[in-house]
């Protein structure tokens, strides 16, 4: 009887250790997972976009994080993304100036066309404070 008990304890065991190893497969395996990039404005580098180049997937967002030297925004350059759509400049852009501490997020569009779209801080553009979204296939 003991050993009844002995293996019927292992097994539950075992039991219940694959259901967790089952289980957290499902939980990181998150469908098609959107990626989220963070980009600070300002570091002690000076006036730049940290990183300044990101590589993103529709869908993916980018969130922009006010650091030193505020204000900042981001207004993308209607001659520099695919397809020189100024409404589609405008809708990607965020124009306000942000001051210190605060934080702006783009998701961006499924149905972006892939390429570089350049950017820029428009009180700081003429100290080289720009950046690119690079949107892959
Ligand atoms: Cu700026």
């Amino acid at each position: 009887m003991k050993l009844v008990a002995s293996v019927t304890r292992r097994l539950s065991l075992l039991l219940c250790t694959v259901l967790l190893v089952v289980g957290s497969f499902f939980l990181t395996a998150s469908p098609a997972s959107a990626e989220t990039y963070t980009v600070k404005m300002g570091t002690n580098k000076g006036l730049v976009f940290d990183p300044k180049v990101v590589t993103v997937k529709p869908g993916d967002t980018v969130k922009w994080e006010v650091g030193n030297l505020p204000p900042h925004n981001v207004v993308f350059d209607v001659s520099k993304i695919p397809t020189q759509d100024k409404a589609l400049a405008d809708s990607l852009s965020h124009k306000k100036l942000e001051s210190g501490g605060k934080s702006f997020e783009l998701t961006i569009p499924a149905d972006a066309p892939a390429g570089d779209y350049s950017y820029f801080c428009l009180p700081h553009r003429g100290a080289g404070m720009v950046g690119k979204v690079v949107v892959a296939a």
